[in-house]
């Protein structure tokens, strides 16, 4: 399976990505993951990144192309992959198809969580106590929601319209969700 979950943030891509991933036995790739590792190892990578997340803006396509390029050539890959907020621009849209075209393989799905914006402000403010993430303040929660609506919802006409998108309510418990993603998937014809 070749998959990508896309939503807003705070949307629950990172926490529903693990138990899909384990479900079809491929790797998730959380591009946030990987820049907050590298943020926190103090790579210059990570230096180059932190300054585009703590303002709740997207790292540019050209680093983040390159990172996906490089992990999606690693040999856990090569039977599928699950993309945990990648792409989220048209730019990596374009780059995607490229890396995946290359390897002769296509998607399979693009599974869309949708909540209720409000809702979205409070799992962040919730996080921000748990984990002290430096992107979860209210200003740049918002932030990060303009950026979305601006660069990022435009990719859900492109999937639509490619035939293989998969809009999942997000609303409700964490088990719910996860539920309604198998339950979506498992009509998917695996490539
Ligand atoms: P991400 O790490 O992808 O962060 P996110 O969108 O904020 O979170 P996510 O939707 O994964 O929410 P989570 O499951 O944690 O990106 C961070 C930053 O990295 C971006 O702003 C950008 O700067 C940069 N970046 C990443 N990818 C990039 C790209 N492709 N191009 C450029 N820049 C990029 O859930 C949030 C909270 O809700 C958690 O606390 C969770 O416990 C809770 N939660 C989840 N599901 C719930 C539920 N059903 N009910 C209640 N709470 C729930």
């Amino acid at each position: 399976m070749r998959l990508i979950l896309m939503g807003p943030p705070g949307a629950g891509k990172g926490t529903q990505a693990r138990f899909v991933a384990e479900h079809f036995g491929i790797p998730a790739i959380s591009t946030g993951d990987i820049f907050r590792a590298n943020v926190s190892q103090g790579t210059p990578l990570g230096v180059e990144a932190k300054r585009f997340m703590d303002a709740g803006e997207y790292v540019p396509d050209e680093v983040t192309n390159l990172m996906v390029r490089n992990r999606i050539d690693e040999a856990d890959a090569s039977p599928g992959f699950l993309l945990d907020g990648y792409p989220r621009t048209l730019a990596q849209v374009t780059e995607l198809d490229g890396m995946i075209g290359f390897t002769g393989h296509q998607l399979d799905a693009v599974v869309v969580l949708t909540v209720d914006p409000e809702e979205l402000v409070q799992r962040l403010l919730q996080r921000a106590q748990t984990d002290g993430r430096a992107d979860d303040t209210e200003d740049v929660i918002r932030r990060r929601q303009e950026v979305y609506a601006e660069q990022t919802e435009p990719l859900i006409g492109v999937y639509r319209e490619r035939g293989i998108l998969v809009e999942v309510d997000g609303m409700g418990e964490v088990d719910e969700v996860t539920t309604r993603i198998f339950d979506a998937l498992d009509v998917v014809p695996q490539s």
